[in-house]
């Protein structure tokens, strides 16, 4: 039996194999119409990236598949010369991938500047994201930085205030690391009931790439920490200003000042020339187009802060500072954008992650989490990164649930929805990471449900 849990925090119960009416739900003042539509065009874009009609659809577009490409005859392009190596100085994906693309929730935020795009996760494989498809949260849009006027200034509670060009961090001596980087609101709009019917609306506030730059501690060292230091405020250079506290001892740990992203330097919207990476913690705190850092005794109190970022709970009290990104994962193989097509073979695929360090175990139930079955861990296992999980499955062609259930190297384990609400209660935004739940119907279609 399921329990979904409506706006109004009141219980439905649902038989297990019932989607709950997403026009139920509402949040961030979306209208029930909104919601059926979008749902509609979720799936007519899921679609396109789904094996059942992978054939006969690219981007949207209906394109009709020619015999005569087909064995025994010789393709078409193997008559004709191929484009030129200086067509594409800079490459891009094949045309009949531009399905694959970042998108936005239309009803989500009032401007698309300070907004948010997600990921397009049922399309990724392994573990890094491409830096095109790197989901972007921006309060003012993203800046257009001249890196020649780019300075990155550090002040405050320091013996040598520093101002360093790009050329000085440059010349620095550099780390590359994969870490995550996850928005505290990825997932939120599931609090209080399943309601986006896109994996890349459910879990897409989240990349995973390759960082490179200098370690804040190298830089904070040449400065000098007086010894009433305790915090530091980053400051962006868009025009929010965003601004976040990090406590120092974080700062020391394993921040970057990171110029380059999977081995080319950052993309606009990622903050170029120049960002900070908090690993691990919430993709607030990493903040973009960093210009400015202040170390102080105390934390900031700014409006961001104080108000925006903490999580409501059942008590009335707001829980502050919860940095760190929890232990979560999700199914991206078969997805709402991934239909089956037939029974038999499938591998079951996907990601898991952690801000306390690296996934030691995840498990996949079929069966709405009665039976679990512990997955192949493959590929690199690497500290607060994702971590992609394979498991060989069999599909009898009846409605099935799917689940994954991820445990970090601390032992915990991440929470049924039922766990997750018992604690937190369902006014958060944030740190929403229970067990996610895909329902496969007997057609192959797969939809988004929560089951207790
Ligand atoms: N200067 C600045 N930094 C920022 C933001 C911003 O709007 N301005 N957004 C923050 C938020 S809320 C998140 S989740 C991450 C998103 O990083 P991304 O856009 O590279 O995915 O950047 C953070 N850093
Ligand atoms: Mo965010």
């Amino acid at each position: 039996m399921a329990d979904q849990v409506d706006s109004q925090g009141k219980s439905k119960m649902l038989n297990g194999t019932q989607k709950a009416n997403a026009s139920a739900v509402t949040a961030g003042g979306m209208s029930t119409e909104t919601v059926a539509m979008d749902r509609r065009r979720f799936l007519v874009a899921g679609a396109a990236a789904g094996g059942a009609v992978m054939a006969g659809t690219v981007g949207g577009v209906a394109h009709a598949a020619n015999p005569e490409n087909l064995p025994p005859n010789v393709p078409e392009w193997s008559h004709v010369l191929g484009a030129a190596v200086d067509d594409a100085p800079y490459g891009l994906p094949s045309p009949f991938e531009s399905h694959v693309v970042r998108r936005n929730v239309e009803w989500l935020t009032s401007t698309t500047q300070a907004s948010i795009n997600f990921t397009p996760l049922a399309n990724l494989h392994g573990i890094i994201t491409p830096n095109g498809l790197c989901f972007c949260r921006h309060h003012g849009g993203a800046a257009a930085v001249n890196p020649e006027d780019h300075r990155l200034i550090i002040h405050g509670l320091v013996d040598r205030e520093l101002i360093f060009t790009m050329e000085d961090l440059l010349r620095m001596p550099s780390v590359s690391r994969i870490h995550f980087l996850e928005c505290a609101a990825n997932g939120g709009m599931e609090w209080r009931g399943a309601q986006m019917e896109a994996l890349q609306f459910t879990h897409g506030m989240i990349n995973c790439c390759e960082w490179t730059g200098v370690s804040l501690k190298t830089v904070l060292d040449q400065a000098g920490l007086k010894p009433k230091a305790k915090w530091l405020l980053a400051e962006g250079a868009d025009a929010s200003g965003m601004t976040r506290s990090i406590p120092l001892e974080k700062a020391l740990g394993d921040c970057i000042l990171v110029y380059a992203q999977n081995g080319e330097m950052l993309r606009p919207e990622q903050g170029y020339p120049l960002r900070l990476l908090v690993p691990g913690w919430e993709g607030n705190m990493s903040i973009k187009w960093l210009r400015r850092i202040e170390v102080g005794d105390q934390p900031w109190h700014t409006r961001e802060e104080s108000s925006k970022y903490t999580d409501l709970m059942p008590s009335g009290e707001a829980r502050r500072f919860t940095w760190r990104q929890e232990t979560n994962s999700v199914i991206t193989s078969v997805a709402p954008e991934r239909p089956l097509n037939g029974k038999g073979f499938y591998e079951l695929s996907g990601v898991a992650w952690t801000g306390s360090g690296k996934i030691k175990r995840v498990d996949i139930s079929t069966d709405g989490g009665r039976n679990w079955t512990t997955a192949q861990i493959s590929g690199p296992v690497l500290d607060k990164s994702l971590t992609r999980f394979r498991m060989p499955w069999r599909w009898n062609g009846e409605e099935v649930l799917l689940q994954s259930r991820a445990m970090d190297e601390t032992g915990y384990v991440q929470p049924t929805f039922a766990q997750l609400r018992s604690t937190r209660g369902i006014w958060s935004i944030y740190h929403r990471h229970a067990i996610q739940t895909w329902l496969v119907r007997s057609s192959g279609e797969v939809e988004n449900v929560q089951l207790s």
